[in-house]
């Protein structure tokens, strides 16, 4: 008897499959992609989308850039693991131009953010006993509330979202959190036993939430006055989304150590990476930090092309100057659907009139009309495109915005 035809699985069909499955630990939208290029995905059923996603920022480039996708094959019929037991040709270069790309000293290559910022929370602390001498087991590092980064039970032990934190404890003790975009509150926290304090430049989950112009100069500064390191979390504001390599250059602000990850793997292969000066990173010793992925030869080869895209400056000067094709456009919404807006670079938190529905609702109501984003809290939906989008791609997923939102 053969075995039946198995006709390919429709959208519908693919995600009752799931149910049963995978884990509920997402909502996604009623969308199942399966092929995407640049800007644009589409899915099981051959409807196409516009991304203003792009994978929370993962997708800087664009779905497979011609580039990246040539150096991932280039290195998968070379080499793509050898673990760091071993050295492999791929990992000296990535390292120096990402240095170089960020202006630092040193690199730690990992693979998810959540790693970075581990990493970048035992990096601190090691620097804190062994440089500036605070008693073992003492180290404090101060977060801001409302911060987003990352999900094991350390980070969040930090958070101040219940949902994520609630049910996961006992949690990880030596954090202190402050209200972000306050430089009074920074400076009564931090004291003789603080390693670091570490932020986003721009709050990404909690809406894009970008600080006064003043607070990241004041961090750097009251930091380098109490002896402790500014640890910036770039890993969805860094490599282009801003309008600047690094979110922390619209203020000309240099942080001790900064954290890299999403596009830094270019939408292909998870790619995350501490990077800052020798005299911190150097705190770092043979088997006192590791991963079986970290700094591998295929993710060393995508990075080092990431980094070379970065290099032209051309996504940069894309962002900055489409992100004010996306101000204007989101300045015309206000009063019109639209309550308030955040907007840097091609990167924006946009409040809407809860009257017109729940962030969730805007979204498959977007999604209807082939563009696609996510919700963050509330009725706020986040706008981060790729950096390949197109000006008259933006302007018309701006026009759908408004339809979605006066009809
Ligand atoms: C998801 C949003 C959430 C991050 C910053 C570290 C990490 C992230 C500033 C950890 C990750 C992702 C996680 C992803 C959705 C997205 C996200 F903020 F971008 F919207 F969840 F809040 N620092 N952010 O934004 O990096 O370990 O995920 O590689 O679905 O959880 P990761």
């Amino acid at each position: 008897m053969t075995a039946p035809v198995r006709t390919a699985r429709g959208s519908e069909e693919l995600i009752r499959a799931e149910e049963p499955v995978l884990a509920h630990n997402y909502h996604p939208l009623p969308v199942v992609v399966a092929r995407a290029e640049g800007a644009w995905v589409e899915d099981v059923e051959g409807r196409r989308y516009l991304d203003m996603l792009a994978g929370y920022s993962a997708l800087n480039f664009g779905h497979r850039h011609p580039a990246l996708v040539e150096a991932a094959h280039r290195q998968l019929d070379r080499l793509t693991l050898t673990s760091r037991a071993f050295h492999n040709d791929r990992l000296a270069g990535f390292a120096e131009r990402l240095a170089a790309l960020t202006g630092t000293d040193m690199v730690l290559p990992m693979n998810t953010g959540a790693e970075a910022v581990e990493s970048g929370i035992k990096v601190a602390r090691k620097w804190a006993y062994d440089v500036k001498g605070v008693p073992a087991d003492r180290a404090t590092i101060v977060v801001a509330a409302d911060n987003f980064h990352g999900r094991t039970t350390t980070i969040v032990s930090f958070s101040t979202d219940e949902t994520a934190r609630s049910g996961f404890g006992p949690f990880t003790p030596g954090f202190r959190i402050v209200p972000y975009n306050d430089l009074a509150a920074l400076e009564a926290a931090v004291d003789e036993t603080t390693a670091a304090v570490l932020i986003e430049p721009i709050q990404g989950e909690a809406g894009v939430l970008i600080p006064d112009d003043g607070y990241l100069a004041g961090v750097r500064e009251l930091t380098r006055r109490k002896g402790c390191l500014f640890v910036a979390d770039e890993i969805q504001s860094g490599l282009g989304r801003t309008g600047h390599t690094l979110a922390v250059e619209h203020e000309s602000v240099v942080p001790d150590v900064v954290l890299l990850g999403k596009a830094l793997g270019g939408g292909i292969v998870p790619v995350s990476a501490v990077v800052g000066r020798r005299d911190v990173l150097g705190v770092l010793h043979p088997g006192e930090h590791g991963s079986t992925f970290g700094g591998n030869p295929l993710a060393a080869a995508v990075g080092t092309a990431v980094v070379e895209l970065l290099e032209t400056g051309e996504f940069q000067r894309r962002a900055a100057e489409l992100g004010a094709v996306l101000r204007e456009g989101l300045a015309a919404l206000v009063g019109r659907g639209v309550v308030g807006f955040r907007a840097r670079g091609l990167w924006a938190g946009v409040d809407v009139d809860p009257a017109l529905g729940s962030g969730r609702e805007i979204s498959e109501r977007l999604m209807r009309e082939g563009i696609l984003v996510k919700d963050t809290h509330g009725s706020t939906i986040r706008l981060a495109p790729p950096l390949t989008v197109t000006a008259e791609e933006l302007t018309g997923a701006l026009g759908t915005l408004e339809k979605v939102l006066t009809s």
